[in-house]
């Protein structure tokens, strides 16, 4: 049965947001602006095509970045507490918003409506973060080497701040940026996924409705549209100082190339190949929870997702039986529907994507233990439902090397200590993820520790995705090294500049130099 708008209150979640389906508004702040080329959007839960959203040309981009300066000559003067409170207000819009904004997340990313709705709370609780931020933004104090001097440090807004983002959270990742940008005096030009565009408008929108609603200019917050031309557009100005961007490593490498060649500062939001380790005195039931869900949660479609688990061979028969348990378990289809644990993927190339992993995991030696195979039939016409497959396989495997995504999860056996466990979980190229399982103090302490896990996050007891927004969210290696969200992440936002003070009527110089006139 095909997905009825109506039964699914998508119609009215629009109407609540303010916008239409087959969108025809263009790129952004101020005023839309127009132009040839069109991006559309199709849903991967029913197939159709919800959106056609024209790309921004160059003139347009010329526009966008003159109105983005003009707003931060204004925005970078107003007091950050200030800044927070329009910060605040879009928190508050956004709590108003939450079902019909989760409910688009949905249905034009395809991720269950539960999900689009911890989306959003993200969204929600990175505000409220900014905003109790926005009265701190400290530097240190230091004391001088001369007498009569003070020192100390401060943090200057950057300017315009570009944001790349990806189709899986279309619309929280840009809000960890936006949220801690704005307050740091910053205005923000985003670039969404050409995958998710509606969600980008459906956000310009609430943004826009609160800064109108403050008599502030809507260039403090830019929306452009369009493929990776258009990112390159942003990556190559110079006019832009730093450039966050979400995606493939594959992307981050040319954008760190591009932004690195002006001397430019890029935050990087990679791939991630994540594991969780399960040791012989894990708790299999609450393994089983967060390995279920950190695999087939948003279809795999989390750089944050279960891809591999490590399990000791003590243990390994009886956790590879509960996890092929409870993958039996698992109902797939439309997402908006909460029934539904896993949704579609985002569209037939992530299909083939998904196919060819399977094809390689046997072609290369792997074991498939719970099949896979692309669904059609009723309720199925998008042609991007997946069911979530397992494989016993091996680390070396190339294919395992690569960050596929989709829920496919790979079991790999370990043997002896946990050290083994931890070489296995680091021997990948990638580092965002990981986590243990295990009650054993020594273990987790271990995986903890500097000669422990090499990722920018890991957990011990539970899984390898659904970090909270309160702690820096990034990783090593080829996941970029970016952090962003909680903790101090808001400091790569903003210029550090060192101040020396010098109260007395002498002009002594430092390292004790001699200079007479
Ligand atoms: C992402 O997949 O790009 O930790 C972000 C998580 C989410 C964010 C994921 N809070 O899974």
């Amino acid at each position: 049965m095909a997905v009825s708008l109506i039964d699914f209150g998508i119609q009215e979640a629009l109407q609540q947001l303010g916008i239409e389906l087959h969108n025809k508004g263009t790129s952004t702040g101020s005023t839309w602006y127009s132009s040839e080329e069109e991006i559309t959007s199709f849903s991967p839960v029913d197939g159709k095509l919800i959106a056609e959203v024209e790309s921004t040309s160059i003139d347009d981009y010329e526009k966008v970045i003159e109105t983005a300066a003009e707003a931060y000559k204004l925005w970078r003067v107003q007091p950050a507490p200030l800044r927070g409170d329009i910060v605040r207000q879009f928190g508050e819009a956004l709590r108003k918003l939450k079902e019909p904004l989760g409910k688009l997340v949905s249905y034009e990313m395809g991720k269950s409506y539960q999900e689009g709705l911890g989306e959003v709370q993200e969204m929600i609780d990175i505000c409220d973060f900014a905003v109790g931020l926005s009265r701190q933004l400290h530097g240190f104090t230091m004391h001088s080497e001369r007498p009569g001097h003070r020192m100390y440090e401060q943090y200057h807004p950057l300017g315009i701040v570009g944001i790349i983002s990806a189709f899986n959270f279309p619309v929280a990742v840009w809000a960890w940026n936006t949220a801690l940008a704005w307050i740091c005096g910053d205005v923000c030009v985003w670039k969404p996924s050409e995958k998710t565009p509606l969600c980008g408008i459906a956000c310009q929108h609430i943004i826009a409705k609160v800064l109108r609603d403050n008599q502030l200019p809507e260039g403090i917050s830019c929306l452009i549209n369009g493929n990776y031309k258009v990112g390159e557009m942003m990556t190559t100005d110079k006019r832009i100082p730093l450039i966050s961007a979400t995606g493939s490593t594959r992307m981050g490498k040319i954008v760190a190339a591009t932004v690195g060649q002006r001397l430019g500062k890029s935050l990087l939001e990679l791939g991630g190949n994540n594991a969780i380790i399960v040791t012989p005195d894990a708790d299999i039931k609450m393994t089983v929870i967060g390995a279920v869900f950190g695999a087939v949660g948003t279809a795999g479609q989390r750089c944050t997702s279960t891809r591999r688990l490590i399990i000791h061979e003590d243990v390994y028969d009886a956790v590879k039986n509960a996890v092929v348990d409870a993958y039996k378990q698992l109902k797939i289809g439309n997402p908006l529907d909460e029934n539904n644990h896993v949704g579609p993927l985002i569209d037939t190339d992530a299909v083939n994507g998904y196919k060819n992993a399977l094809q390689k995991v046997v072609d290369q030696g792997g074991n498939i233990i719970v099949e896979g195979g692309v669904l059609s039939g009723d309720g199925y016409e998008s042609g991007c439902y997946v069911k979530p497959a397992i494989a016993e396989a091996n680390n070396s495997f190339e294919i395992v090397q690569h960050e596929t995504f989709a829920p496919v999860l790979y079991l790999l056996k370990y043997s002896g200590s946990v050290e083994n466990a931890i070489d296995i979980q680091n021997g990948v190229a990638q580092g965002l993820s990981s986590a243990i399982m295990t009650n054993n103090l020594r273990e987790a302490e271990l995986f903890l520790s500097h000669v422990g896990s090499d990722c920018g996050i890991a957990n011990v007891n539970i899984g390898t995705s659904g970090a909270e927004i309160g702690g820096a969210f990034g990783g090593e290696k080829e996941t970029g090294g970016g952090r962003e969200s909680g903790s101090d992440a808001w400091k790569v936002y903003m210029r550090r500049q060192t101040n020396t003070i010098n109260y007395t009527t002498e002009l002594p110089l430092a390292q004790g130099i001699k200079f007479d006139l």
